[in-house]
């Protein structure tokens, strides 16, 4: 982080290779991401020309080994995470739902034939992937999804044939292959579907006030019909997604921070330069209340990031861990980018600035991959034994 933000020498947590891979993720976002994202966001358009740039990065499936992939360490993918949102969260969705959640689905629960076949090219950004999950009537509680898969004939390996909708499915319209899930008479499945397969239709939901340079789809499944060997052997009920989702909401962790860490230095450059009453805003109380806490819930949720992060490097990062670090971070992210909108003043609800961009993207960040209110939820029920969902 830069000094102002790192109050605590985080950075001195890091190791050498991590803070250079660090570095090359802010260099590309100061030059590809940062002259442009204003433009992107007003337009409501998702830069699919970087794409391949992305994957050039190796930042696509980057915490996944073999198959192409950069086989990252844990702490590396979630600073990279922070660097892109720092940019913007709509570009770091789309890292997060190709490698975290179409990647990976396929990495932990695909074929040999369907590693080979999509990851490499996944992974080097040719192609281009989605996650179905939610549905229009079941986003906080997948278990209840209307999509059903049947089989066309019997014997295992007659086709399957899938009806049913998806909403709120990130990159659909742009996908080459998306990831459905669906109910079956021996649970939840999950397929992998070309989108050029008949009866698959992504639209695009618009017009967005949150997330404008990202794609979010409603998906129409028509009697789809694919063959036995689409269905993702390594996944058999609600596991199967959820262990997806746990890599996404890791990454999430990290993102919010940088969308956190941008606006409030935002903030306090503008508060040093801006004169009112004679003096810079940053010679006022008030002002320097509002920074300090904003420096202060930056750097706690960095520690909280780190400590995550390390304890899924040694592979004992369990679920609670994770909604305390998803919960927390973008809770006080939207917090912090709504205060540095409040220290720009009237500048800052024009896109010329990042801080209200940030907040608005954040309605979405803490609403997908677990709401605020599932994440507490979850980790209620991991202190007090009591489920209290239903
Ligand atoms: P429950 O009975 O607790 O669990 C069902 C099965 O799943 C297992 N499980 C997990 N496994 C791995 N990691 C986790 N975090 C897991 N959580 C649960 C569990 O062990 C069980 O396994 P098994 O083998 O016994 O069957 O299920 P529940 O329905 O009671 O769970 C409750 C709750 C609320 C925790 C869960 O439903 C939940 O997390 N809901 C939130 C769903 C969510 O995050 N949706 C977001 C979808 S993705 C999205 O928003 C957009 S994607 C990005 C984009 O495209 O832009």
């Amino acid at each position: 982080m830069s000094d102002s933000a790192d109050l605590l020498d985080i950075d001195g947590l890091l190791t050498p290779s991590e803070v250079s891979l660090r570095q090359g993720v802010r260099t590309f976002v100061e030059d590809r991401i940062k002259p442009n994202i204003a433009a992107w966001y007003e337009r409501g358009v998702f830069p699919t020309e970087i794409v391949r740039e992305l994957g050039g990065l190796g930042l696509l499936g980057m915490h996944l080994g073999g198959y192409g992939c950069p086989g990252r360490t844990a702490v590396d993918y979630g600073l990279a995470a922070l660097e892109l949102e720092a940019g913007d969260s709509g570009i770091r969705t789309f890292v997060s739902v190709q490698g975290s959640l179409a990647m990976t689905a396929i990495h932990k629960h695909g074929s040999e034939v369907q590693k080979q076949q999509w990851l490499p090219r996944m992974a080097s950004g040719q192609v281009i992937g989605c996650f179905g999950l939610t549905e229009p009537t079941a986003g906080s509680d997948p278990s209840s999804m209307a999509t059903f898969a049947h089989r066309a004939g019997p014997g295992p390996d007659a086709d399957w044939i899938l009806n049913g909708s998806k909403r709120w499915i990130g990159l659909a319209s742009i996908a080459d292959v998306a990831i459905i899930w669906a109910g079956t008479g021996e649970g939840i499945r999950g397929f992998v579907v070309p989108t050029n397969t008949t009866g698959f239709r992504a639209t695009a939901i618009e017009p967005k006030l949150s997330m404008r340079a990202s794609i979010q789809c409603d998906i129409e499944l028509d009697d789809v019909r694919l063959p036995a060997t689409a269905l993702l052997p390594g996944a058999k009920g609600l596991s199967g997604p959820f262990e997806c989702l746990n890599e996404a909401r890791y990454g999430i962790i990290w993102g919010a921070m940088g969308a956190a860490r941008d606006s409030y230095l935002e903030a306090l450059s503008y508060s040093q330069e801006r004169l009112q009453f004679g003096r810079p805003l940053a010679g006022y109380q008030l002002t320097q209340e509002k920074l300090v806490n904003m420096a202060l819930e930056i750097n706690k949720g960095m520690l909280l990031a780190l400590q995550i992060g390390r304890l899924k490097e040694a592979g004992k990062l369990q679920p609670h861990q994770i909604s305390m670090g998803k919960l927390n971070n973008c809770r006080e992210a939207i917090k912090v980018c709504r205060d540095a909108r409040a220290i720009l003043g009237g500048n800052g609800i024009t896109l010329d600035h990042s801080p209200m961009r940030h907040a608005n993207n954040l309605e979405s960040v803490r609403t997908y991959e677990g709401t605020d209110e599932i994440h507490t939820l979850i980790i209620g029920q991991h202190i007090t034994g009591e489920p209290a969902f239903r």
